[in-house]
């Protein structure tokens, strides 16, 4: 687009919905404007700030013309190794698990541990407390977790004060809910944000011409003033990894154990002399975490293209 076109029309506006090259944006006193992306090597997603330009001819449609600056980005690794954009500008993770679905705990450690590097607050939502049994063995296996400083709530569509102190969590922050298909994320969503269904339908209105599905993310104002990111369910998600010694940031009880390992470039693999090893021999680190830990090492090993450190 030539720089002309731009002169002087150019809006500053909130991704609040993003679908292939269709994306709802909030303008400046909250209209939702239906924008069509300007340029092919644009993507946005679901908390982006934009410049984008009213069309000439209807109301209520526009043109996205410009991403603005991220504070961070929440992404996730693809099959053929590509970063995917999830969501931007994101203050909390709200990782969310239930008892059905089987819990995956490997991969409530990848969200937490994107959260750790992109510099976000988390916590853990423990959904569907209504189912009892299951719900019990639940709270036991996430009692790890708030050994290390997570917030873990227990919610269930049927128990009010579960949402109220989930509110009470949400209030002032982005965040982002992220979890496995079929944990909850969107009957949680319909209970905290007023008059959300029509949104949704708005959102599937909006991008009934593009050819892909109906999985995308969606951003809905709070009551309590914050913002809440609805994401689409995944299967499996890993982050993009940084380098090996980095991976160690993303595990809050292994980044924060004081230095005392023998090399000060430990891996905490088998090294002799490392300090993490021997603080989950002695049960101060939980032994799941640091395989989890491990694992996730190999796989920045791999993508990194080299040969992995462990090899058992
Ligand atoms: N028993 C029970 N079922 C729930 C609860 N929350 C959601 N569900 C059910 O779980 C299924 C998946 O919910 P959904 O919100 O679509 O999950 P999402 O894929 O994470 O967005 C639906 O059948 C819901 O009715 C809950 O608190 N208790
Ligand atoms: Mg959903
Ligand atoms: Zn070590």
């Amino acid at each position: 687009m030539s720089p002309r076109a731009q002169t002087g029309e150019s809006l500053e506006g909130r991704v609040v919905a993003s679908h292939g090259r269709d994306a709802a944006v909030l303008d400046g006193s909250g209209r939702r404007i239906h924008c069509r992306l300007q340029a092919r090597r644009l993507t946005v997603v679901c908390g982006d700030r934009v410049r984008w330009v009213p069309a000439s001819t209807e109301g209520g449609e526009g043109h996205i013309i410009e991403l603005l600056p991220r504070a961070n980005l929440l992404a996730r690794l693809t099959l053929r190794g590509d970063a995917e954009p999830v969501a931007a500008n994101l203050t909390q993770l709200v990782a969310i698990l239930a008892p059905l679905p089987a819990p995956d705990f490997g991969l409530c450690d990848r969200y937490l541990a994107a959260a750790e590097w992109n510099g976000l607050r988390a916590c853990i939502v423990a959904n569907k407390s209504d189912l009892a049994e299951n719900a019990r063995s639940l709270a036991a296996s996430l009692e790890e977790y708030s050994q290390i400083g997570y917030p873990v709530l227990f919610t269930s569509k049927r128990a009010p004060d579960g949402i109220a102190a989930l509110h009470e969590q949400l209030a002032g922050h982005t965040s982002v809910l992220v979890g496995q298909s079929g944990v909850g994320k969107s009957s949680l969503t319909n209970l905290l944000v007023p008059g959300v269904e029509a949104a949704v339908d708005e959102v599937t209105r909006a991008s009934e011409s593009g050819r892909h599905t109906t999985s995308t993310s969606s951003l809905y104002a709070l009551p309590s003033g914050g913002e809440l990111i609805d994401s689409p369910g995944v299967r499996d998600f890993s982050p993009p990894l940084p380098a090996s010694r980095e991976i160690a940031g993303g595990y809050r009880e292994i980044a924060g154990l004081p230095a005392q390992c023998r090399f000060r470039d430990c891996l905490h693999l088998r090294e002799p002399g490392c300090a993490v090893a021997a603080a989950s021999d002695k049960g101060r680190i939980s032994p799941r975490r640091l395989e989890s830990y491990r694992r996730l090492l190999a796989l920045a090993e791999e993508m990194a293209g080299r040969q992995p450190h462990v090899k058992r």
